[in-house]
């Protein structure tokens, strides 16, 4: 019987176990910096005889607009890139797969942290009922979002560009891959879910329209590095920064069959509320995500189907029996760096610290204490 522990490949992705580590905003990249401390967090989790198979890394702004956070890292400068090498060359070093997670925030910013402190951009100008964390004087802060602009649709085609700039640099960077993040509320999220989007152009109304930017990323980006190191994040249902749909089922079953031509290394699946309940109802019935993953398979998708939330060893093993192929854990995995190996000798687990999880330094980062 397979298990969390074996190899599997897909695409372009040669992993050694199916432990994936999920993406994790920390807040630890002044300036939008990746730096060292970083590079010793994420080489930690790495070597996938104690670590993860693959990494994802933390949410990273594409560009200065897409950010939406204090102390998060972007990937649109050749510094930039150059700092992000440090981090891959020492993940592989260690024998590990890491991919980045490109990210746009859309609504979900403050004008302190957008270029000359202008309203974010969005679907529609629509504020998200959702709090950012600024970091002011060191100090974690949550604070109301910003009202903001709708995005004229000539607009549309430089967002594409800097996806496609973004995941250009990611191989520059030395990464293994890319994962988009169309999940949790944010800019791809927000012009998916009729709550965020009350366009009237091409871009809102029908579900084909308000798929259609995600659509033109994800064309855009596998154009450019191959789909084969490309993934994509999802999360159906989630209420995380005021996303809103009420009829998420066809709309994500019409997503997943017109992802399947891509040939996407693989596809992320939060289940559920983010980092909350496993079985959050959205919109009128329980979401079926069997009946989504059967909507790809159907359509041709041979890509990874890589699910989240909640996860421990006893439902990951079965989900990986069940039609899962990898299983994501976030918060294990920052209070864990070993974690494969905690679950594969069932050892317990350390608890991770809250007050840590977004901001400071090594505390609560790099810390936490592997098996002997
Ligand atoms: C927690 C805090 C800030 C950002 C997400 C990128 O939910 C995030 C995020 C999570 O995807």
């Amino acid at each position: 019987m397979i298990s969390l522990f074996d190899p599997v490949h897909f695409g372009r992705l040669h992993l050694a176990n199916r432990v994936v580590m999920a993406p994790l905003t920390r807040n630890r990249a002044p300036g939008a910096m990746p730096n060292d401390l970083m590079v010793t967090y994420y080489t930690q989790r790495a070597d996938p005889k104690t670590g993860a198979g693959l990494i994802v890394t933390e949410a990273t702004a594409i560009s200065h607009q897409g950010q939406g956070y204090s102390d998060v890292p972007g990937i649109w400068s050749n510094e930039q890139v150059a700092a992000w090498k440090k981090v891959t060359d020492s993940v592989h070093a260690a024998g590990g797969k890491i991919v980045v997670q490109l990210w746009h925030v859309g609504r979900v910013s403050h004008v302190d942290l957008q270029p000359g402190g202008q309203a974010p951009v969005a679907p529609s100008a629509i504020r998200a009922k959702t709090k950012t964390v600024l970091i002011r004087d060191g100090v974690p802060t949550f604070e109301d979002t910003s009202m903001p602009r709708a995005l004229a649709i000539e607009e549309l085609p430089g967002i594409v560009d800097d996806y496609r700039h973004a995941a250009r640099n990611a191989i520059a960077a030395g990464f293994d891959g890319i994962e988009i993040h169309g999940a949790n509320g944010y800019l791809l999220d927000q012009f998916l879910r009729s709550g965020s989007n009350t366009r009237s152009d091409l871009y809102g109304g029908s579900i084909e329209n308000r798929a259609r930017l995600l659509l033109e990323v994800m064309r855009a980006v596998t154009l450019e590095i191959g789909g084969d190191r490309v993934g994509l994040r999802l999360s159906p249902v989630t209420p995380a920064n005021d996303a809103a749909d009420p009829y998420p089922q066809p709309l994500f079953d019409y997503v997943a069959a017109h992802l399947a031509p891509l040939n996407l290394a693989f596809l992320h699946i939060v289940e559920g509320a983010t980092g909350g309940a496993r079985d959050h109802v959205q919109g009128d019935k329980p979401f079926d995500y069997n009946a989504m993953r059967a909507a790809y398979r159907k359509a041709g998708g041979k890509g990874a189907w890589m699910v989240n939330n909640g996860y421990n060893r006893t439902l990951a093993n079965q989900s990986i029996t069940t039609g899962a192929d990898l299983v994501a854990f976030g918060r294990p995995f920052i209070a864990n760096p070993d974690l494969t190996r905690r679950l594969r000798e069932g050892e317990a687990l350390n608890m991770p610290d809250r007050t840590t999880f977004y901001g400071g330094g090594a505390k609560g980062y790099t810390d936490y204490p592997m098996l002997a």
